[in-house]
């Protein structure tokens, strides 16, 4: 009798404000069917610090302020997903940053079915283990670890 042990990864998923207000059911339904454990979730209107902290990899960039406005205008969801190659998996679910991309090469992916442009592309994923483990830590705080399963309860602070 053979047993296989599959390592778990986790990564963090942000549906962004306006495809939480459009496409929430549809992108949890979509999480859920790719096989992913949700194990942190909060809903919650990120300040412009902290906006500014998640994104401060694009400080520099040309977008940087329209994309932070962008994220402050409502709700986010925020969320750990725990899957064996969690961070790859769901950032092939998500598809390409700009949804005229993602309609040609991944016309399944989220972004080229709810995406409005490419600033309101609905959903974000961490682009490695370590920016996922860093992220998850400055949104959910010290008690995220790996295999607790938690939901805070906390969905309007
Ligand atoms: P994300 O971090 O949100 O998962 O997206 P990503 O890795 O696919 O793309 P990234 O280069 O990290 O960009 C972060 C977010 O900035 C906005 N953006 N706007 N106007 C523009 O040219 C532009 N480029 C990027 C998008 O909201 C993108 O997801
Ligand atoms: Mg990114």
């Amino acid at each position: 009798e053979i047993e296989f042990f599959f390592p778990q990864e986790q990564t963090l998923a942000v549906i962004k404000p306006n495809a939480l207000v459009e496409h929430r059911e549809e992108i949890l339904e979509h999480i859920q069917k790719g096989g992913f454990t949700i194990s942190r979730v909060k809903e919650t209107i990120l300040s412009r610090e902290m906006a500014e902290e998640f994104y401060k990899e694009h400080r520099d960039k040309p977008f940087f302020s329209q994309l932070v406005e962008f994220m402050c205008r409502g709700p986010c969801m925020l969320m750990a997903l725990t899957k064996e190659n969690a961070v790859e998996e769901w950032r092939a679910m998500m598809g390409p940053t700009d949804p005229a991309e993602a309609k040609e090469v991944a016309p399944e992916s989220l972004r080229a079915r709810f995406a409005t442009d490419i600033l309101q592309n609905s959903v974000h994923g961490s682009s490695n283990p370590q920016h996922a483990s860093e992220k998850i830590h400055f949104l959910f705080g010290d008690i995220a670890s790996e295999g607790d399963v938690t939901n805070d309860g906390d969905m309007a602070t």
